[in-house]
């Protein structure tokens, strides 16, 4: 449905403008009187028609196609001649007993069945004919996946060589950015005893900056606020002294990318940042996938998975991590600060995938 406004001197003459433009079909959604002054005003009507219905000036239906759309497009499309040249597999798949159950078992973790299907189709092939056994599929199936997920470390080395490291995390809302923050700043200072200081972005949320303050103060590393970029330059040359910085920022839903645009324009500073983006785990897989795919025009160093504490299905994890080429560097495992954050690493990613990998670790 599309919406139209109209204006006229009169509302007789506003309705036969409706009636002309979208026909005798149209549906009125609103009508108001508008004033600019004295002895001038007109009237002003919303209308809507289907959009099919609309004449001459209607875009032609290719014009709302959006690029995600053509993108999903080509994905069923190769999908589907995958599964076409895969009918051996698929035939193979569900007639034997051990792959079948198999299948089921790592699809109800969440993995994604368009990836779960070429991994094992691969993992089948990989036994170059020998009977199909349970344990010898998971594990050429386990081998396949590794080869696809990559854990980073990004506090290997944190010196400050020309000016202190910058770790920025960014994120949907309430995903754990802060917490993950004040955990990750717990660890340089206090194990690795590595000067740090904070910076909070977050002005946006009620009560945010008292929230990172406190861990600031607990921490007794400095803490400063900055608004736009010039504040946030400033506040990095405050900050010179330290090896590392690390900068909170607002929770946004970034499905809606112009919010990663305004992000991506603050840290435009020439200063090489970085950025952690912060996901989590109890998010739907669609969802994240789309976030991921808007964050693309930020230089994204790392993805940090939280609340693994608080689902069952990890797969959404993994599906990321197969579909994008971005490391995994810490895990979230729950609400203590400092305590419930760990590196990931592949074997531990892979135990999410046998019934005892729920449990966090
Ligand atoms: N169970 C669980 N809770 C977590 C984890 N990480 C963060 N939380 C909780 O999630 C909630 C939100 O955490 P925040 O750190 O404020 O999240 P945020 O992303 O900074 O939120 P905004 O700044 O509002 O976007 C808090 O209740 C945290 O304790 C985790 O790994 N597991
Ligand atoms: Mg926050």
């Amino acid at each position: 449905m599309q919406v139209k406004t109209f204006n006229a001197p009169t509302m007789e003459k506003a309705l036969a403008q409706v009636k002309k433009e979208l026909g005798p079909e149209a549906i009125i959604l609103s009508t108001r009187k508008v004033s600019a002054g004295p002895g001038e005003s007109w009237i002003e009507v919303s209308a809507a028609r289907e959009q099919q219905s609309f004449s001459t000036e209607t875009k032609p239906g290719a014009d709302y196609v959006s690029t995600e759309m053509i993108n999903d497009l080509h994905e069923i499309k190769s999908f589907l001649s995958l599964l076409i040249s895969s009918k051996d597999q698929l035939t193979q798949l569900r007639a034997n007993q051990p792959l079948a159950e198999l299948y089921h078992s790592l699809l109800v973790r969440g993995l994604d069945e368009k990836q779960l299907f070429i991994l094992l189709s691969k993992a089948v092939s990989d036994l170059n004919g020998e009977p199909v056994d349970r344990s010898l599929i998971f594990n050429s199936f386990c081998k396949r996946l590794v080869t696809k997920i990559s854990c980073a470390r990004p506090f290997r080395v944190v010196s400050n060589s020309s000016g202190p490291a910058v770790y920025t995390f960014l994120g949907p809302t309430g995903v754990g950015k802060t917490t993950t923050l004040a955990k990750l700043a717990a660890y340089l200072k206090i194990k690795r005893r590595i000067e740090v200081g904070i910076i909070s972005l977050d002005t946006y949320r009620i009560g945010a900056v008292e929230q990172l303050k406190t861990y600031a103060q607990i921490l007794e590393v400095p803490f400063s606020v900055a608004q736009s970029k010039s504040e946030l330059r400033s506040a990095l040359d405050d900050f010179s002294h330290c090896d590392a910085v690390m900068v909170d920022t607002t929770g946004r839903n970034y499905l809606n990318r112009d919010h990663v645009h305004h992000l991506r324009s603050l840290f435009e500073n020439g200063r090489r940042l970085s950025h952690f983006l912060v996901l989590s785990a109890t998010a739907k897989d669609e969802d994240l996938q789309q976030t991921i795919v808007h964050f693309r025009e930020i230089d994204i160093n790392s993805l940090i998975f939280t609340k693994l504490d608080e689902t069952v299905h990890h797969g959404c994890i993994l599906n990321q991590l197969v579909r994008f080429n971005y490391p995994v560097s810490y895990l979230g495992t729950g609400q203590r600060v400092p305590e419930d954050i760990e590196p990931a690493t592949q074997k531990r990613l892979l135990s999410f995938l046998l019934p005892t990998g729920n449990q966090a670790a």
